[in-house]
């Protein structure tokens, strides 16, 4: 049976689990938190969660996996199958994890455990942040869902980006992006809606306090 390693806090295992469970894939969930050691590295080079061992071995980095999930299990499809919108669901998929998850990620040790806030790094956090919040706003349709009247990828990758961009946003930069964008608020909380979302927010909350253990043990 397929396996996912990770863990449930983590925003980038938590698209790969929406996926599987959107899919009905069959997956047994192995908990890892990152940098593992010498026998996860063999399974994800980078030490990144999450990674999926396969019939075929073992796979990393979350929109290559998400992308052989929608070839291997084509059932209940999170691509459009028009090839101009399965690409302008990937390029939103691109721009929520470089421009807003990615740029946030580097203030997480800010937020999480109390490091000092460095004012280039806050200052280019910012700017980035800045032109990816206008890029989603640009390519965001949220009727009702991120592409249209379907639940795409681009939804999952958003909603977990999100994660990341509104902890880093409220904290570091007070703000609320999602009332920044208009539709956003209304999109998050239809997506927080639903009983694949709340099962993973459960886990998540669940897994936190090992989560911050670890962080605290380090
Ligand atoms: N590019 C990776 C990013 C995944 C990632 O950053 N995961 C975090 C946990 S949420 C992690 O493993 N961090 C440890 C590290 O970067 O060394 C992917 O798309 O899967």
């Amino acid at each position: 049976m397929l396996k996912l390693y990770g863990f449930a806090v983590s925003n980038y295992f938590n698209m790969v689990k929406h996926s599987l469970l959107h899919k009905g894939v069959d997956f047994d969930e192995v908990t890892v938190y990152p940098n593992a050691g010498a026998d996860y590295l063999s399974k994800s080079p980078m030490g990144k969660v999450p990674c999926i061992e396969t019939e075929n071995g073992c796979l990393a980095e979350t929109s290559v996996i998400l992308d052989y999930l929608e070839a291997r299990y084509p059932q209940q499809p999170l691509y459009p199958a028009d090839p101009w919108q399965r690409t302008k669901c990937l390029e939103l998929m691109k721009v929520a994890e470089l421009y807003l998850e990615l740029p946030a990620r580097r203030l997480l040790p800010v937020v999480l455990a109390g490091a000092p806030a460095d004012e280039k790094t806050v200052a280019e956090v910012k700017e980035l942040m800045d032109k990816g919040i206008a890029a989603v706003t640009a390519l965001a349709q949220f009727k009702p869902y991120v592409l249209g009247d379907s639940l795409t990828l681009a939804d999952i990758v958003l909603r977990y980006a999100m994660v990341v961009a509104d902890l880093v946003g409220g904290a570091v930069f007070q703000r609320d992006i999602a009332a920044e964008v208009a539709g956003m608020a209304e999109w998050k909380a239809m997506m927080a809606s639903s009983p694949i979302s709340q099962q993973l927010d459960a886990d998540t909350n669940d897994a936190m306090a090992a989560f911050l253990a670890m962080l605290k043990g380090k």
